[in-house]
């Protein structure tokens, strides 16, 4: 069967600032929280691989792009360092600027469309110490770094993104122990996905209150994770249905519709969870949470069944819903991720339900560990398990677009090998594999493959 994409179709990937560039603490840039962890608690991460020297694209940036223009890519995320661009929160790094600047001519030289997001898990040290996302002020000083960003790079960059899975740093860092500071507490961890979410509009605000407001696009990129119950029975539907309300519809009903999602203030209400009173003082600038478009990351669903014990009042996602594993999984092994590309249908259809804003695949990969052993005689990786992964997404995405869903790309994670945040290089997801000993870069056989798909604009 032949799977065909709509015209201009975004092909491309996506990557991030702090697990690509390398460089973590020089030219000029500040500590991040994860530069900070790193330094305290170095056996958290695998193998001891820190965030210094991910992949070096600070070095090899010319290069690269040319490497994406080898996969036929016409569009391309990235991340800004805040850290990097205005190390202590106020003054400008020139050579941030420099390198940024330069790092955006060589995209656009080569017709590979920029989307610049703006914050990607990596909250600098002096706000974090500061209480971070849980400080009141963390979006007012988010608006301060987004207005810069907007003026020294508003003539080149015309896509722009304020935050990749906000529910990640929050989940992350303040329930499940994976991201700084590392604490269980749900109620902060509402705080701060509040705060998020102000800061996130008021960086929507900040770019229609510019004067790019007419030209450049804002959006944010979502991991939207949908809930399947275990069973029809209606407890592991309500399950599924709260697991939803929090991870899908907590970001995506304010990206849509600048409102915050009314059954979830309910829900949270009902435990004093959510300050009823501030979100209606906030009203105003929460209508700015609408985007223009919306990027979405997708690597697996979540299987959901009615919590295990009854709590009069909630005090925890458990309380709301239990996982449980489906029988009929497919895992991979390495990454601990269940694969289900019918789920790339399911949130179109969420989506289309809401809105018919324009929407990309903003990642979809697989992290395979220890890829040398697929390696051919000339040196190059077959993976094939890759290629096949991402024929089985694309066929879903392209059934949902065949029935009118808006989406008008997909990009993978990732371009060449990087650096995963606990996981170090134990997982490699890169169209180029990456050599750690002298950073050099060597296409792998799913880069073909995408590079033919990209030419073609669809694949076979
Ligand atoms: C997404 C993040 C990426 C990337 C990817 C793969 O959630 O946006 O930054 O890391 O997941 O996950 P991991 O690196 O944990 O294997």
């Amino acid at each position: 069967m032949q799977y065909n994409f709509p015209k201009n179709f975004m092909w491309g990937a996506a990557t991030s600032a702090p697990q690509s560039e390398g460089h973590s603490l020089e030219n000029g840039k500040s500590a991040t929280t994860w530069d900070k962890w790193f330094e305290m608690n170095p056996e958290k991460f695998y193998n001891n691989e820190g965030p210094e020297n991910t992949s070096m694209l600070y070095d090899h940036y010319k290069e690269d792009v040319q490497r994406m223009k080898e996969l036929g890519f016409n569009s391309f995320r990235t991340s800004i360092s805040w850290a990097r661009l205005l190390p202590d929160g106020k003054t400008v790094n020139q050579e941030a600027v420099d390198f940024y600047r330069d790092y955006f001519n060589e995209l656009l030289q080569n017709d590979i469309k920029p989307i610049i997001n703006l914050f990607h898990f990596d909250m600098p040290w002096w706000l974090m110490e500061k209480g971070g996302w849980e400080n009141s002020q963390s979006s007012d000083y988010f608006q301060f770094y987004a207005e810069k960003c907007f003026e020294l790079f508003g003539d080149q960059i015309q896509n722009w993104t304020t935050f990749n899975e906000p529910l990640v740093h929050i989940e992350m860092a303040y329930l499940h122990g994976y991201h700084y500071p590392a604490i269980h507490d749900f109620k902060k961890a509402i705080t701060v996905g509040y705060n998020t979410l102000l800061a996130h509009a008021k960086a929507v605000k900040a770019l229609k209150d510019s004067e790019y407001a007419n030209t450049a696009k804002i959006g944010i990129i979502l991991n939207l994770t949908p809930a399947y119950p275990k069973s029809e029975a209606a407890a592991d539907k309500l399950a599924a249905k709260n697991a939803d309300l929090l991870n899908i519809y907590s970001f995506l009903t304010p990206a849509l519709s600048g409102k915050i999602n009314d059954e979830l203030v309910a829900l949270l209400k009902q435990s004093d969870l959510i300050d009823y009173d501030q979100i209606h003082f906030d009203a105003e600038i929460i209508k700015y949470c609408e985007v223009d478009f919306l990027g979405v990351n997708y690597y697996q669903p979540i299987r959901v069944q009615a919590p295990l014990k009854h709590a009069e009042k909630i005090e925890d996602p458990s309380d709301l819903y239990a996982n449980y594993e489906w029988k009929e999984r497919r895992i991979n092994p390495y990454r601990g991720w269940e694969i289900y590309p019918e789920a790339i249908y399911d949130i179109a259809k969420t989506i289309d339900k809401l809105s018919d804003k324009p929407w990309y695949i903003s990642e979809n990969g697989m992290g395979v560990a220890d890829e040398e052993r697929f390696m051919n005689a000339d040196g190059m990786i077959e993976d094939d398990y890759r290629i096949d992964f991402m024929k089985e997404h694309l066929a879903q995405l392209n059934k949902a677009i065949e029935e009118g869903s808006n989406c008008i790309g997909y990009h993978t994670w990732t371009f060449i090998d990087c650096w995963s945040w606990l996981n170090g290089y134990k997982n490699r997801y890169g169209f180029y594999r990456v050599d750690l000993n002298d950073y050099s870069r060597t296409i792998k056989k799913s880069g073909l493959w995408y590079r033919e798909l990209a030419q073609n604009n669809g694949f076979d």
